[in-house]
């Protein structure tokens, strides 16, 4: 009764009052954060009343209720303007290229005004307004929000867990340098900063094969924090429990242990902590985005610290049932969608298994939190398709291909990508067996032309179709 109650009350509020809503893109870098936001903007955008055939799933696009789709004023002026415009310019070059790899915050507002078809304020007022509030960022920088919850100390344990031999390989340089630190020492500033270059070379390292689960993340793309000492810092790695316990009890505050925990501290309390309340403390709901097919490209180990990315990232987010009062008084997300991104480097019939390893992956990192009572879903998209599904037939028989300008080489190709496993293959596969995703280009986008996609529509109905009955 109570429930019933509440959910009309809560009803009546949202019906009440324009309703707005606050997405949050979530994904590691080169997930598809940009060119899925670029292409949310651009489909909405080319919604008429007229034919919207390029959304068939998204219903209130389909039955012509949405009167208009416009981008407004957003709503904190201090943060740079998506640049929806440039993206946009860069996929109608010819050749047209995806937009790209972002480098730091921005923000839009979209405004939709539709016909409502429900509920007691359609008697009252036909038309209503539901605003859209979307950001971008880049995706290292999302991977500092474990350091929230987590000490110097902790930190610094938690990374020499996961540190194993190809990681440790890569790190030598730094390594072998921090061995000869005398932690008690008075701080020399000139070495901190070069240790700490070393550090960040090490993580540049660890992304150039394909490992995401780098900290801190902002340190590859530090924007205007370049060359401040908030970010020359480092975890230590080679401590026992009990030298830290020695450590802490009798250094000086100016030793190089000092230093580098007071510099953690004040990056975790200062610069991670601003980005968590200014962009994800508040919003209504959340896309997970996440491309499964290119860490299967390089190798298992990508693709186990690409799972250890997003599990991290679960721990920060808040879960739950939506109660009137913390609607109210702390929004708390109520739909979740995890997003498989660039479903056009497959064939269609490999979409199945593409959402079943998505499945996977989200599984095992999904059972630190509760998803319950939120609605949660799976898909598969491609935001900006770059290639054609096509049918080839050989010796008589049909094969499902893909069409499109293969990036390596900049050639026209046909291919059979290949099938996806529908969960992670194990490590011997990998030995005898090799994946082939190829990137490709985008296709020649012309003035007025919506970006073509896949399946774009189903999360535009997900994310906005209950807002607009
Ligand atoms: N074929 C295809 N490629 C895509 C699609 N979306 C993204 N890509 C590819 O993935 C790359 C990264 O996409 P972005 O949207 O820039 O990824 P991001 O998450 O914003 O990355 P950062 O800004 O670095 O965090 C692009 O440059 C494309 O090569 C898609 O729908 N189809
Ligand atoms: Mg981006």
């Amino acid at each position: 009764m109570f429930n019933t109650l509440q959910k009309e009350i809560n009803q009546f509020i949202d019906r009440g009052l324009d309703r707005s809503l606050r997405i949050a893109v979530t994904g590691l870098s080169q997930s598809g954060k940009t060119a899925f936001i670029t292409s949310f903007i651009n489909q909405l955008l080319h919604i008429n009343r007229v034919d919207n055939a390029h959304l068939p799933l998204f219903d209130a696009a389909r039955h012509h209720r949405i009167l208009g789709v416009k981008r407004i004023a957003q709503q904190d002026l201090s943060v740079p303007r998506f640049e929806y415009e440039r993206n946009l310019a860069e996929l109608m070059q010819k050749p047209p290229h995806f937009p790209q790899s972002t480098r730091g915050v921005s923000e839009t507002r979209l405004a939709i005004r539709y016909q409502r078809q429900s509920g007691l304020m359609s008697y009252l007022k036909e038309t209503g307004t539901l605003y859209i509030d979307i950001f971008d960022y880049p995706g290292e920088w999302l991977l500092d929000l474990p350091l929230l919850g987590l000490n110097y100390q902790q930190w610094s344990l938690e990374l020499a867990q996961l540190f194993n031999q190809k990681k440790q390989h890569l790190a030598q340089n730094w390594l072998d340098k921090v061995k000869k630190l005398d932690l008690t020492a008075v701080a020399n500033e000139d070495v901190l900063a070069e240790l700490a270059q070393d550090y960040t070379d090490y993580l540049q390292a660890c992304k150039a094969q394909g490992l995401h689960f780098i900290q801190p993340g902002r340190f590859v793309l530090p924007a205007e924090l370049e060359g401040a000492p908030a970010l020359q810092f480092f975890p230590l790695l080679q401590l026992t429990n009990e030298q830290w316990k020695q450590l802490k009890n009798n250094v000086g505050s100016n030793s190089y242990f000092a230093v580098l925990e007071k510099r953690y501290e004040y990056y975790r309390n200062k610069i991670v902590k601003k980005f968590y309340q200014d962009y994800f403390a508040n919003f209504d709901r959340q896309v997970i985005l996440a491309d499964c097919l290119t860490p299967l490209n390089h190798s298992r180990q990508a693709f186990d610290d690409m799972q250890e990315g997003l599990t991290q990232l679960f721990k920060n987010f808040h879960y739950g049932k939506r109660h009137l009062l913390s609607r109210l008084f702390s929004p708390r997300i109520d739909k979740l969608m995890f997003i498989a991104t660039k479903a056009d480097h497959i064939t269609s019939d490999q979409l199945p298994n593409l959402m079943s390893l998505m499945r996977h992956l989200v599984q095992k990192g999904g059972s630190y939190v509760e998803f319950e009572g939120i609605e949660t879903e799976y898909s598969a998209i491609a935001s900006i398709r770059a290639t054609k599904q096509v049918s080839v037939t050989q010796n008589g028989q049909k094969f499902k291909a893909i069409q499109g300008i293969r990036s390596s080489d900049l050639q026209q190709v046909t291919v059979f990508p290949g099938s996806v496993p529908m969960k992670v293959p194990n490590e011997e596969f990998w030995q005898t067996n090799k994946f082939e995703f190829d990137q490709f280009e985008p296709q020649p986008l012309e003035q007025g032309e919506n970006i073509p996609h896949l399946r774009m529509d189903t999360v535009l109905q997900f994310l906005l179709g209950d807002k607009l009955d």
